[in-house]
């Protein structure tokens, strides 16, 4: 069905999803999660965006690839047992609804809201939306407003999986001093140059670069970041072979960069907040 002249609805598997195409790009969102599935600009037509071709989507499950949204905890710091509540929190595996849509110039935006906001483990008022412009370059930014009386802390993050040729011949570029490596237990090091892939990686970089650029032999992605207080670097490698919708070679073609609020964000009555990301 036609929502409006560039916007379309569809379905991806068991999922509803929204296509925008316009002159300049095309992407494809999912309802459940409000979930970036896909992006090409035209004028390469090429896929910026990786998502697992084993990737589960019939909404019982966070979906792998895409853009990910991470809120109001990060990974499993939530303050609970690890396993006690859903890892990244509970945004992206919910159904979220299209409250707007807009055309300006050539690019199209589209504005999501999820059906809640409030749940096991973060007990305050906030509204959440998340606003996907599509054009020459892809712009993903979740804002956070507290809606409440009472001051609230909170994580979140654009978790997103970049489509890489081949990450052994992949560098990232605009990174520097120090990151927490969750694979040697947190230590902190020293982020290395040139920045290359050869293993497990999985690192909190403090560094609040405001952009960083994936370096293939054929070309280039460049990634602005906004809002955020980290960002966060990760390829499971070997260990991808022990994740269930992502087959064991699947660590190769893909890399997160995420726009990441990893130290805790306090938000004060009616106080906002917008971590945004810019794919280009
Ligand atoms: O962002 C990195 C990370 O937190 C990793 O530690 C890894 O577990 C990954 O996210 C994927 O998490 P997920 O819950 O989507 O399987």
């Amino acid at each position: 069905m036609t929502v409006s002249t560039f916007v379309q609805e569809s379905r991806r598997g068991e999922l509803a999803t929204l296509i925008i195409d316009n002159a300049l790009g095309r992407a494809e969102i999912a309802l459940f999660g409000a979930h970036v599935l896909s992006f090409t600009p035209h004028h390469d037509n090429r896929q910026r965006l990786w998502l697992s071709p084993h990737a589960d989507l019939s909404g019982k499950k966070p979906i792998r690839g895409g853009v990910p949204l991470c809120w109001p905890w990060f990974s499993n710091d939530h303050g609970r047992e690890q396993g006690e509540l859903p890892s990244h929190g509970f945004l992206r595996s919910q159904i979220w609804s299209l409250t707007d849509t807009e055309q300006k110039d050539e690019t199209t935006t589209v504005t999501l809201t999820p059906d809640h906001t409030r749940s096991d483990g973060f007990d305050y008022s906030a509204d959440v939306t998340l606003t996907v412009t599509v054009g020459r370059e892809l712009e993903v930014a979740l804002t956070t407003t507290n809606t409440g009386k009472e001051a609230f802390t909170f994580n979140a993050a654009l978790h997103t999986y970049f489509n890489v040729d081949n990450i052994a011949e992949t560098r990232l570029e605009g990174l520097t001093g120090k990151y927490k490596d969750k694979v040697s237990n947190w230590a902190e090091v020293e982020t290395p140059s040139p920045y290359t892939f050869s293993r497990e990686t999985d690192r909190i970089h403090l560094d609040k670069a405001e952009q960083t650029t994936l370096c293939m032999n054929a070309h280039q992605t460049l990634i602005r970041h906004y809002g955020h207080d980290s960002i966060v670097v990760w390829n499971p490698w070997g260990s991808a072979a022990s994740i269930s919708d992502m087959d064991a070679f699947g660590y190769k073609h893909m890399l997160c960069v995420e726009t990441a609020i990893t130290q805790g964000a306090v938000l004060q009555p009616l106080d906002s907040r917008t971590l945004k990301q810019i794919v280009a």
